[in-house]
């Protein structure tokens, strides 16, 4: 299936995916033989808050790069934003023309059933596009909460989506968005008050940017199309700017460093629960902590020893 995965069979894709999905004791080994064939993919992050048109503007962004003949890997995080929630109707008979090109790969991931895991699930899924030969691998996540700057940390490119009105630029700035953003897009510019948006995000990234990449703050109307032509010439510049400056490698080691930590974290969780749950200790401590018989702490370090020894 290794084999087939990469050569870019979707089929192979897909059932690939799904182990990772499930979780199943075949991922490992499927990484350790694909692993020599990542590395290649532009990895581009998309957040931002809900309904601003990320998976509108991914549409817009993937078939302009199939324009260019470039191939796309599309995942989307938390499946109620991106095939069954809110706009998901119209998102779906968008997408329709993309999910029958065998040069685009679709893919949403559930948030369901991922013990500690689901950003490492999604380093691996990234992993199997990377291999894959896609060379361009989008990945969507809606908020602006901790779960999305773990996953921005997996893009060379981080694109946060926001739109006019609403003062969500003062809003993802103070949840500390900027320190993520490579590129703002202000979408929905068809609307009144864009301008305005940009204007304002500008004057806040002018007072908070030290770093020699000046971060843009674009306009663009995904539903039309518009912009769209500069938000993928930014995209570019920006990958030229991480391989100028070699900040590419740096970025790349600091997602490998998150993933192992992720793998750790994971793996010790089965350890935890699987050795507890045999020896029924998490039951027993917990009832001699409600009975203060043994306090919190103690009964943690009671496990990890048992664990570790
Ligand atoms: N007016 C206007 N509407 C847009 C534009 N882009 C997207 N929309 C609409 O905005 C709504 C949300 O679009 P989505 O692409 O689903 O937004 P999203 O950010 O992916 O949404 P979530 O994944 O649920 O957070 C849909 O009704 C789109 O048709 C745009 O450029 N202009
Ligand atoms: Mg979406």
């Amino acid at each position: 299936m290794v084999t087939h995965l990469i050569q870019g069979d979707p089929a192979a894709i897909a059932r690939l995916i799904t182990l990772v999905e499930n979780d199943s004791p075949k991922v490992p080994e499927t990484i350790k033989a694909i692993h020599g064939y990542t590395g290649k993919a532009h990895v581009i992050g998309i957040t931002g808050t809900m309904g601003t048109g990320k998976s509108t503007l991914i549409g817009t962004l993937t078939r302009a790069y199939r324009e260019q003949g470039k191939t796309v890997g599309i995942v989307g995080i938390d499946p109620t934003s991106w095939f069954s929630g809110g706009a998901l109707l119209g998102d779906r008979i968008r997408m329709q023309d993309l999910a029958t090109d065998p040069g685009v790969f679709i893919r949403s991931m559930g948030t369901r059933g991922t013990l500690g895991g689901l950003t490492s699930s999604i380093y691996d899924v990234v992993a199997l596009l990377d291999a894959s030969g896609k060379d361009i691998i989008v990945v969507e996540t809606v908020g602006v909460g901790q779960s999305e700057i773990d996953i921005a940390k997996m893009a060379d490119t981080t694109i946060v989506v926001t739109v006019p009105g609403l003062g969500d630029s003062i809003q993802t700035i103070k949840a500390g968005i900027t320190e993520i953003a490579d590129i703002f897009v202000v979408n929905k510019a068809d609307q009144p008050g864009a301008d305005e948006a940009v204007l304002q995000l500008q004057q806040m990234l002018d007072m908070n940017q030290l770093d020699t990449w000046q971060i843009p703050v674009l306009s663009a109307s995904a539903h039309q199309g518009k912009g769209i032509s500069v938000v993928i010439e930014a995209i570019d510049k920006h990958m030229d700017f991480l391989v100028t400056s070699n900040r590419l490698e740096e970025r790349r080691a600091t997602r490998y460093e998150s993933e192992l930590l992720e793998l750790i974290k994971k793996r010790l969780m089965h350890l935890i629960l699987d050795e507890s749950r045999l020896q029924g200790t998490i039951e027993s401590l917990v009832e001699k902590i409600s009975r203060r018989e043994m306090d919190p702490h103690s009964a943690a370090e009671n496990i990890l020893k048992k664990i570790l020894k």
